[in-house]
């Protein structure tokens, strides 16, 4: 079965929207085969995000992703790495589709860092190489 890898930011702990995104995930029929509560240092945040790295936003994402717990949780079921994308939503909360995630829970502080609640794997290539990466 494909297995993607969700993780809430900071914000999304922070905020105590850890429940509503994983009843979310569970409504929709998932299943968390692993879930733990971690920092993230500034290495593992360098290869997570290894295609943001040289980006102009990059140390700001990561003063971001280091300023409190994450909730990392692997997710399993049929198209879960879409599926999860989808309950997602586009990146920018202000943009993201009502219904979704972001959308539903984002705020735009206005600050220029985009806190957006979760991440959530992009293909079966990146679902490996972070689920490698946070659980080892
Ligand atoms: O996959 P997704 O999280 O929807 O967006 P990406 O374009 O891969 O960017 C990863 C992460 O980086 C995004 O969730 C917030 C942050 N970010 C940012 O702070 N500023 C940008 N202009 C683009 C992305
Ligand atoms: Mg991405």
């Amino acid at each position: 079965m494909e297995q993607t890898l969700l993780l809430i930011k900071p914000d999304g702990v922070k905020r105590q929207l850890t429940g509503e995104v994983l009843a979310r995930v569970e409504r929709k029929g998932y299943v968390m085969t692993d879930l733990k509560m971690v920092m993230a240092t500034e290495e593992l945040l360098s290869e997570h995000y290894a295609e943001h790295r040289e980006k102009p936003f990059f140390p700001d994402l990561v003063t971001y992703m280091t300023s409190g717990p994450i909730v990392a949780v692997i997710v399993e079921g049929a198209r879960v790495i879409e599926g999860i994308r989808s309950l997602s939503g586009s990146t920018e909360p202000t943009l993201a589709a009502p219904g979704t995630i972001r959308g539903d829970l984002g705020r735009d502080w206005g600050t220029g860092q985009i806190e957006n609640i979760v991440h959530s794997s992009d293909s079966p290539e990146s679902a490996a190489r972070e689920i490698g990466l946070w659980f080892n």
